[in-house]
């Protein structure tokens, strides 16, 4: 059927009549209905990826790409003078998630149905998502994102279930979002919700009442959770996904013909990292209530669920007081004790236990003793919790820990996102990519053909000059389309150092000012939200927004650069940035970021790497070789040692090193007294100086060499433009569809 049969049957009228809002109804409903005839029940076992998080972004052109209607609907559209790119900028971004973790969880998902794999999603439908970042007095606010609107892609189930709580019993509603194969199944993501959550309570920013649980269980992801009540009513949030979760799994299996004996021949369980760990004690739970022996219960669930770890980081690690648990979930504290006690009379090491000697329940450890899997998400990262972090439970359980290196889907990160990309390979190396991400090898016959060079750089200022237009229309900051483009885009945690590229732009600036004019501009971007509780990420944040002022209003200096801090930053925004980008900021501190996945998006978009041995920027490297990749900075290892020997002082750094004391004494100069807050600044002033946890000065002299040599290298036009190609080309192994084959291998086992 075509649009126009669509909006005449549906809406009584032709496209020619419809409002753009009345044709992205018709298109979300249309392809909804598309969708649904390639639901499919194929397969006896199934994957349930649990996650609290699902960073979906919008799905409409998502949709009509991996359902092969978007060409063809965009040229009707185009025929009857409408514009497609300006229907989708009507649809709300869900805002499901918050960064890394959850954007994976999406990417998989895509890569799940697109494999023809038999795997749903498992999460809750948060109304108001992850918070809106406002920027007032160049300081963070946050404020409500309410995102759902009618009609949506949520649909209601008739699911239902009653989840109970020390205290009180609700009764679950479910909501499910189709997600679509490219040209191939359709599976679901089933998000759990609560009929009585009322968005009325909130007030000011994003404060409500923690403690009305009927009427804030799924409001909002992360809620602070600086006091108690937020730390209970993250509880709340995660056994209420769970025990949902897992009533739904029993019910499908049983369906399917499981006696519950059988469990695991019928039902693969993905453990996001430790948010969804009570499933293991609310499954033996719900078996046990059925009438299986315990001993046999943990087996069964033990043989069910495969965890993946996210962060090497201890204080990201889920450590529960037992008293919260006695509070929230009073019936999981005998099993969990149950599980502890069994650890305990097998292994005496403490380090193993799952209720530590301060009565806290130790996450990640009741997912490593009874899973079936453990899996990093990086080489070098696998590698640091075998040798390190888990290596106790390494030793015991080696045939547990395997490593799923990430990836991304190339269906949004390039197809979607960079059309002119995506046809310029096509025309190099035909459609096969499209399938099959690894032949995009094929680009590289092209590394010597200074004609397709030149195409693929226009490319490049084709959505260069994308972005400034947007810039222009959304921020009211023009840029030079012909500067080099720096961008970092992450959620904001010290360990990624936003802060040290921060102190790059004041190096910059302060060089400008004693008339070392770089040879061409260069525009700062930036891209993150701070955790509402996490002070000195808001103080960065709060440093780079002075520093967009005082850079971009001053004439002497804006000509030569510019900064800016994208506001919101969120997954349509990725879209239009990462195309554009020239220098891909991944900088975090060796050891520390466990993947990155940004990395790789902008590897495939043509963006060179400024960083550091980290995370699946060692694999980057390895791909490409050392000639196009920028790395700095001390390796993981010494960073490690660093750690252990407590020898890091980054005052000394500060005494020894004129150009990093010029840089941070900035943060405290009068120019940015002028514009910021004296708190804010202050603090961190002194957090850099006195503590600078994550060795923001040990890199910084090295990062500042290497980004010089990078801005130099990017004259060599040529040379620089084959250095894209030779990343584009060798972009394919981070392809998601790759990350879930080896999953499906080595941990699912599903059949397709
Ligand atoms: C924990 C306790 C209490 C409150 C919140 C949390 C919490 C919330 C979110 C802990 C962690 C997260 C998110 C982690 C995350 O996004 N990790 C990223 O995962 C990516 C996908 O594997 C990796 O590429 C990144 O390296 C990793 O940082």
């Amino acid at each position: 059927m075509t649009l126009n049969e669509y909006t005449l049957a549906t809406l009584g009228k032709l496209i020619e009549g419809c409002t753009d809002r009345e044709l992205y109804y018709a298109l979300l409903t249309m392809t909804q209905e598309e969708a649904q005839k390639k639901v499919s029940s194929q397969g006896k076992k199934k994957l349930y990826y649990i996650s609290a998080e699902f960073l979906i972004g919008k799905l409409l052109s998502n949709n009509l790409i991996n359902l092969g209607m978007y060409a063809p609907i965009r040229e009707e559209l185009r025929a009857h003078g409408r514009d497609l790119a300006r229907i989708e900028e009507i649809e709300p971004e869900p805002s499901l998630g918050n960064g890394g973790l959850g954007r994976l969880a999406a990417c998989f998902l895509d890569s799940i149905a697109t494999l023809g794999l038999n795997g749903d999603g498992i999460g809750l439908n948060y109304h108001l998502g992850l918070f809106k970042q406002v920027f007032e007095s160049n300081l963070q606010r946050e404020t409500a994102n309410p995102w759902i609107e009618k009609p949506s892609w949520l649909k209601r189930s008739s699911k239902s279930y009653e989840v109970k709580f020390g205290g009180m019993t609700v009764r679950s509603c479910l909501y499910d979002i189709a997600v679509t194969g490219y040209e191939n199944r359709t599976n679901q993501l089933h998000l759990f919700d609560l009929d009585s959550v009322d968005e009325e309570i909130v007030g000011d920013g994003i404060s409500f009442n923690k403690e009305d649980i009927i009427k804030n269980l799924t409001l909002f992801l992360y809620p602070d959770d600086s006091d108690e009540a937020g730390h209970l009513l993250r509880i709340f949030q995660q056994y209420f996904m769970v025990s949902n979760g897992a009533q739904y799994i029993l019910d499908e299996c049983i369906a399917k013909g499981s006696n519950l004996h059988d469990l695991y021949d019928y039902a693969v369980i993905q453990i996001n990292d430790t948010h969804p760990t009570m499933v293991i004690p609310e499954l033996i739970r719900l078996l046990v209530d059925r009438g299986i022996g315990m001993d046999e219960a943990i087996e069964i669930v033990s043989k069910t669920c495969a965890y993946t770890n996210h962060t090497i980081l201890a204080e990201a690690l889920e450590k529960w007081p037992i008293h919260y648990l006695r509070k929230v979930v009073p019936q999981l504290v005998p099993i969990i004790e149950i599980l502890d006690d069994r650890i305990r009379r097998r292994y005496p090491d403490e380090d193993l236990a799952i209720i530590d000697r301060s009565d806290r329940v130790h996450m990640a450890h009741i997912d490593i003793h009874y899973g079936f899997s453990v899996n990093g998400v990086a080489y070098l990262h696998t590698e640091i919790l075998k040798s390190s972090e888990l290596h106790k439970f390494y030793e015991i359980y080696p045939d547990k820990f395997n490593n799923k290196t990430n990836g991304i889907t190339f269906r949004r990160w390039l197809l979607s996102c960079n059309p002119e990309l995506t046809d310029w390979i096509e025309s190099k190396i035909g459609s096969g990519f499209r399938k099959d991400a690894m032949e995009l090898k094929k680009l590289a016959q092209f590394v010597n053909d200074e004609q397709a060079l030149k195409e693929l750089q226009a490319v490049k200022h084709a959505k260069r000059k994308e972005l400034k237009d947007y810039l222009m229309a959304a921020q009211g900051i023009e840029i030079d389309d012909h500067s080099i483009l720096d961008i970092q885009v992450k959620r904001l945690h010290e360990y990624k150092r936003q802060q040290m590229n921060a102190l790059y732009v004041i190096h910059k600036y302060l060089e400008i000012k004693r008339g070392n004019v770089p040879h061409r501009p260069i525009t700062f971007i930036f891209g993150a939200k701070a955790a509402p509780a996490y002070v000195i990420a808001k103080d960065i944040i709060h440093m780079i927004l002075c520093l967009q002022k005082l850079v971009n209003d001053d004439p002497q200096v804006s000509r030569y650069m510019k900064v800016i801090m994208v506001e919101n930053y969120n997954v349509s925004l990725a879209e239009k940035l990462i195309p554009a980008c020239d220098i891909s900021e991944q900088i975090s501190l060796a050891s520390k970021e466990a993947s990155g996945t940004s990395n790789m998006k902008f590897m495939l978009n043509g963006a060179v790497t400024l960083g550091t041995m980290d995370g699946a920027n060692v694999e980057i490297a390895d791909l490409v070789g050392r000639e196009n990749i920028y790395i700095f900075g001390e390796s993981s290892q010494q960073v490690i040692d660093h750690y252990s020997k407590g020898d890091y002082r980054p005052r000394e750094y500060y005494e020894k090193n004129q150009m990093i004391r010029e840089a941070v004494d900035f943060i405290v100069g009068p120019e940015m007294m002028a514009v910021g807050h004296r708190e804010h600044l202050e603090r961190l002033y002194n957090e850099l100086l006195n503590k600078d946890w994550f060795m923001t000065f040990l890199d910084f002299e090295d990062y500042v060499r290497v980004k010089d040599l990078m801005c130099r290298d990017f004259e060599n036009r040529m040379e620089w433009v084959k250095k894209m190609l030779i990343n584009i080309s060798n972009a394919g192994f981070f392809s998601s569809d790759r990350t879930i084959e080896e999953y499906n291998r080595d941990i699912w086992k599903l059949e397709n």
